[in-house]
């Protein structure tokens, strides 16, 4: 069994890479920063003796996708995990920074795309029945204040999973999205451009989830029998109630 999760430098990827190693799966892994990228190979098969491939590219840019992936030959991973994405900016919609809506849009979305037509076309010339585990968002079920385009990005992925669900019914790959709440990695960090005490102000005085307690969801769903697909898990913070219901001390 080969999994293949995007976004494997940081956050819930990591995490997420590091939990399918731990149970003896092989891995490929991607992400834009060459030396995190090979820093995560090399601390993964060290520890879990398991194979792992490390493909750096840039998930907007369609042809380093396609090269990316072809690069893999005759490998066809058995699980796709879509995780990959980002917020950038938080601000009423007529003050938006066009730069940041792109990068959402071309990453959460497009990028998505981009991986999952090429990958999901291998798993049907293989003959693999797979899965592709999408990462959602509470902000794919809900729109809260200066959330706007992030929002929609997600509310994107949420259309899509249900969308690709139907359409590779006929190749019986799964099609599962995992929505959290706030989980604490480099999110925030990187949605206010690098201003970490803003960052951490978004989980003061409430406990956030970790990328461990994603990669844990991930995984149950990966882990089902072949005849159960798990269609969507929203997983919060106990602290968390809705995405703007939170219980602070
Ligand atoms: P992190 O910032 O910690 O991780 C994001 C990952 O995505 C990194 O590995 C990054 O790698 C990769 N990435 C971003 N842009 C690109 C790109 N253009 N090409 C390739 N890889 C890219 O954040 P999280 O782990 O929190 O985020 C992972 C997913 O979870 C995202 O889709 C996010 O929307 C979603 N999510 C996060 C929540 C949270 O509260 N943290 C809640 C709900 C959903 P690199 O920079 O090396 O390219
Ligand atoms: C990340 C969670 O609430 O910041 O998707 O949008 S939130």
């Amino acid at each position: 069994m080969i999994v293949l999760v995007t976004g494997s430098t940081s956050g819930i990827g990591k995490a997420t890479a590091e939990k399918f190693a731990s149970e003896g799966y092989d891995l490929i892994i991607t992400g834009r920063r060459v030396e995190r990228l090979a820093a995560v190979q090399h601390a993964l098969q060290e520890r879990f003796k398991v194979k792992v491939t490390s493909l750096c590219f840039d998930i907007r840019n369609q042809p380093e996708v396609e090269a990316a992936i072809a690069s893999l030959g005759t490998v066809v991973p058995n699980l796709l995990v879509n995780n990959a994405g980002l917020a950038a900016g938080l601000s009423p919609l007529q003050e938006g920074r066009l730069d940041h809506w792109e990068r959402m849009i071309d990453t959460n979305l497009k990028g998505l795309l981009y991986m999952t037509r090429i990958v999901a076309n291998k798993m049907i010339d293989g003959g693999v029945r797979g899965h592709i585990i999408n990462i959602g968002s509470i902000a794919g079920k809900e729109v809260y204040a200066n959330g706007n385009v992030y929002c929609a990005t997600k509310h994107a992925v949420d259309a899509l999973t249900r969308g690709m669900r139907i359409d590779l019914l006929p190749h019986r790959i799964k099609v599962t999205s995992v929505s959290p709440g706030m989980v604490e990695t480099e999110f925030s960090i990187v949605r206010f451009d690098g201003d970490e005490a803003r960052a951490k102000k978004v989980y003061e005085g409430m406990q956030p989830l970790t990328g461990e307690d994603i990669a844990d969801a991930v995984y149950w769903a990966a882990s089902r029998p072949a005849h159960v697909n798990i269609s969507d898990i929203v997983i919060t913070p106990t602290d968390q109630a809705s995405a703007t219901n939170v219980l602070r001390s």
